[in-house]
């Protein structure tokens, strides 16, 4: 299952409906003018397939989209993700690793259930989701308390949330779903009452920054990829967030007591040591916030997706 060391699909999703604030959906232009996408060709020497464009989808958007079941702007999330799970599906299938920069989080549905597909297809293994995060996304539109889709995206991979409007999120197939059995989180540190219930109900694998303090991220680091273990293709979804705001200020749900910098790239280190990683999410980057620390935070990002993709210090 494992890509071709060295083809890279790159996926560039400026998109902010997710959530409320305005400039998350310019964190692609950010990373890659910072020299991301040039160090991966020239550094790490990927093949990389980019199709140049930041997509805003503004020709799938819907014209109206009230709140429907306690979901903010579910049309047009549900459009922008369908079709970003088509360009991750077509990247993945073919065997390139695929690389997306979001945008928000709720970019994830389209994400992790182009990758599942492709997967599934090419070698009838179910994806393991390694999700990086202060917080869970795993409400339901009933148990979210904002009604923000960025806080749901796992909910409606897992199949725990479900819709029959085909643009509302009915669009998700069987195929295109993960199992809570092999989603693990690493950096919580924000939960709401109701996504606690469901982490307990569903025995959901979950490493808080408590678990980080009491173990250290090496430790736990081996407790999440032994959970996983080995041969099973990984989908690696980091939340900018997940960092302590000293390191990335520049996010729009920054949570105090967050990783270091360093745990944070440790993290995308030791996934990619395991050789099975296939797709990365950076996303939750919001230039626009905190704008003293803007280069601070997309230099984070740059450096995270540079260890998850194989840099080394020697
Ligand atoms: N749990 C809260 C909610 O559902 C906050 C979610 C914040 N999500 C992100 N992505 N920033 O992790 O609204
Ligand atoms: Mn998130
Ligand atoms: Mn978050
Ligand atoms: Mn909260």
């Amino acid at each position: 299952f494992l890509p071709s060391r060295h083809d890279l699909g790159v996926v560039a999703v400026g998109f902010s409906g997710g959530q409320t604030k305005a400039g998350v959906d310019a964190a692609p232009m950010a990373l890659i003018e910072s020299g991301l996408i040039q160090q991966l060709e020239e550094d790490l020497e990927f093949n990389v397939t980019f199709d140049g464009q930041v997509h805003a989808y503004t020709d799938i958007m819907p014209k109206e989209d009230p709140d429907y079941r306690n979901m903010k702007r579910p049309r047009s999330v549900s459009a922008v993700t369908w079709q970003v799970s088509k360009q991750v599906y077509e990247h993945a299938k073919s065997g390139k690793f695929v690389l997306t920069l979001g945008g928000d989080h709720s970019i994830a549905i389209g994400t992790i259930s182009g990758t599942a597909k492709a997967i599934r297809e090419r070698t009838g293994k179910d994806l393991a989701v390694i999700w990086v995060d202060a917080h869970a996304d795993i409400n339901t539109p009933e148990t979210s308390e904002s009604g923000n889709i960025h806080g749901m995206p796992v909910a409606f991979l897992t199949g725990l949330a479900t819709e029959t409007h085909e643009d509302m999120f009915g669009w998700i197939q069987k195929d295109q779903m993960i199992t809570t059995k092999k989603l693990v989180y690493i950096g919580l540190r924000d939960i709401d009452k109701g996504e606690k219930k469901i982490l307990r109900d569903h025995g959901i694998k979950a490493f808080s920054m408590h678990d980080i303090d009491r173990h250290g991220i090496g430790k736990v680091m081996d407790m999440v990829l032994g959970w996983i273990g080995s041969d099973t293709p990984i989908h690696l979804s980091f939340d900018v967030d997940a960092l302590d705001p000293m390191w990335a200020p520049s996010t729009g749900t920054p949570v105090r007591g967050g990783l270091t910098l360093r745990e944070g790239d440790f993290i995308a280190e030791c996934v990619a040591e395991t050789g099975s990683l296939i797709a990365l999410d950076l996303v939750e980057v919001n230039p626009s916030l905190d704008i003293q620390g803007a280069s601070d935070t997309v230099r984070a990002g740059c450096s995270i997706v540079r260890c998850a993709l194989g840099d080394t210090l020697l």
